[in-house]
């Protein structure tokens, strides 16, 4: 019999589960996602000028290629449009709960007994796909309540409120800073932009496919795979090496000094702009229009250490910023994984507890004690260089591979001997990357400790997911 499968999330991971059940003709599966449509990050992130900064051909998945990308780079509501293109073609719509949110998922001996708001269901097997930056991180920052302006997450973006003409604070610049200062300086009166620390910025080649390159992208066969191909290979062979301090990690620093050069005249300006840290310990920002937001007349570039937000503003150790909106362009809450909700293993451990040093996982997928669960875009599969899809499509394909051995002599989970030999394994490759020393970043946990990107190439990460899983795992009980 096949066995029943609780998937959490409905986004990019969770979708790609459903798919491939679906594919495979398992239909005993129910996506459970607690927001009212699908999308996950694509469906929060509306933030004007919200996109990707993985070229689109890449940023899909393998088995559904996509002819009618608009662009080099899609923006949110394209990428929206091909899940839910996704979601109707393989028909997975119907299998999802929307507005129904787990809250706790205890392994019962046998079964995992999933609760929500509506009550609790045995599942054979759990699939976590609620990714790594689903929830918004706001700053810590005294006097944030008595704020009398409006105020928002750029994950929760207000589009009820209009910033014409509005004197507007975002704190934050990164990613996604970078991406909406552009559209929020065109409308606003005046832009104050609070910078901590600088970013590593680097053009984005961005440019809309003309009539001509559509037509062959539907009609020219293996057109969109060769372009797909290569896309991948520039980012495994220059921007990894970057990363782990090959060949590249020069070439990228010049790039970015450059592109800085080129788009800001202003020294003083640009000496604000210019990191003191290695280009990728933080993740690099991908973009062409943030440095030339940054140098408008109406838009300023605050550095001044924020002592208090007050009714009227932001306060620094410098003055006053007088503002009527505030954006919180402050990331996620991205080291805590599956929080808020409880997840309760063999013996009644937490995965809180077992995470309390950080989270990990064997191939970012399985944790010995929770045995048939698997997690999508799990602890250390995170990328600065390339795309999250393919990591997600290689954890897929593991779980799949993984499936034949469930219905067996009992559940299976990953043997705490082979958890052990993949942090060591992880911990001697994560030294040569550049994240570990000089920046503080959404990658690390507070002692320090990278637990959230991926240290390897992606095709090694592919190779070592492909491998035939039984070996790694034990049935429970038996030893
Ligand atoms: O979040 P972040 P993000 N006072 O954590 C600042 C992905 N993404 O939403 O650097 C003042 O990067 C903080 O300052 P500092 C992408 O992977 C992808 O921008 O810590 N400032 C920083 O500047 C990305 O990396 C796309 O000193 C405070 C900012 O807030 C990830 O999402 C597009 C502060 C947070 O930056 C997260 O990006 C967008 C405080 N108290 C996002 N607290 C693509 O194109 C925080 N900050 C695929």
């Amino acid at each position: 019999m096949a066995p029943r499968v609780a998937i959490v999330g409905a986004g990019f991971g969770g979708l790609c589960m459903a798919i491939q059940l679906e594919r495979a003709g398992i239909r005993s599966y129910t996506v459970f996602e607690k927001a009212g449509d699908l999308g996950g990050t694509w469906r929060d992130n509306s933030y004007p000028g919200a996109g990707c900064d993985i070229p689109s051909h890449l940023y899909s998945y393998s088995f559904e290629k996509y002819a009618s990308w608009t662009r080099r780079y899609p923006e949110q509501p394209e990428i929206l449009g091909y899940l839910e293109h996704c979601a109707d073609k393989y028909d997975v719509r119907r299998k999802i709960r929307f507005s129904t949110e787990v809250r706790r998922a205890v392994f019962d001996g046998a079964q995992w007994q999933i609760s929500t708001a509506d009550g609790t269901e045995a599942f054979d097997v759990l699939v976590m796909g609620v990714g790594q930056l689903n929830r918004p991180r706001m700053p810590d920052i005294p006097g944030m309540a008595e704020f009398e302006g409006v105020s928002f997450h750029s994950a929760r973006w207000n589009h009820e409120h209009d910033l014409t003409g509005r004197r507007v604070a975002v704190i934050g610049n990164g990613s996604s800073a970078a991406q909406l200062i552009p559209r929020v300086a065109e409308r606003a009166e005046h832009l104050h932009v609070f910078q901590r620390t600088p970013n590593w910025v680097i053009p984005k080649p961005d440019a809309a496919f003309g009539p001509l390159t559509r037509l062959a992208f539907h009609y020219v066969p293996g057109l969109q795979r060769a372009y797909r191909e290569w896309i991948y290979r520039y980012a495994e062979g220059t921007l990894y090496p970057a990363l782990s301090q090959g060949w590249s990690v020069g070439l990228l620093k010049q790039r970015a000094l450059r592109h800085l050069r080129d788009q800001v005249p202003d020294p003083a300006l640009r000496a604000k702009l210019t990191p003191d840290y290695p280009p990728g310990c933080k993740r690099v920002v991908i973009d062409s229009s943030f440095y030339p937001a940054l140098t408008r007349p109406n838009v300023s570039v605050v550095t001044d250490k924020i002592v208090r937000v007050t009714s009227k503003g932001v306060e620094t150790t410098e003055g006053t910023y007088e503002v009527d909106t505030i954006v919180y362009a402050t990331g996620f809450k991205s080291t805590e994984f599956l929080a808020p909700m409880e997840v309760v293993g063999r013996d009644g451990q937490t995965l809180e507890e077992r995470w309390a040093d950080g989270a990990e996982a064997y191939l970012g997928i399985s944790v010995p004690g929770f045995p048939n669960m698997f997690m999508l875009y799990g602890p250390n599969t995170n990328l600065g260089h390339n795309s999250i899809v393919f990591m997600i499509e290689c954890q897929v394909d593991h779980v799949m591979a993984c499936l034949p051995y469930l219905g067996g002599s009992g559940p299976i989970e990953v043997r705490p001997e082979v958890m052990a030999a993949w942090r060591r394994q992880l911990d001697a490759a994560m030294d040569r990357m550049v994240w570990g020393a000089g920046c503080q970043s959404w990658y690390k946990t507070a002692s320090g400790r990278v637990t959230n990107n991926w240290p390897g190439t992606t095709t090694l990460y592919r190779r070592l997911t492909a491998r035939p899983p039984r070996p790694a795992y034990r049935v429970i009980g038996a030893g």
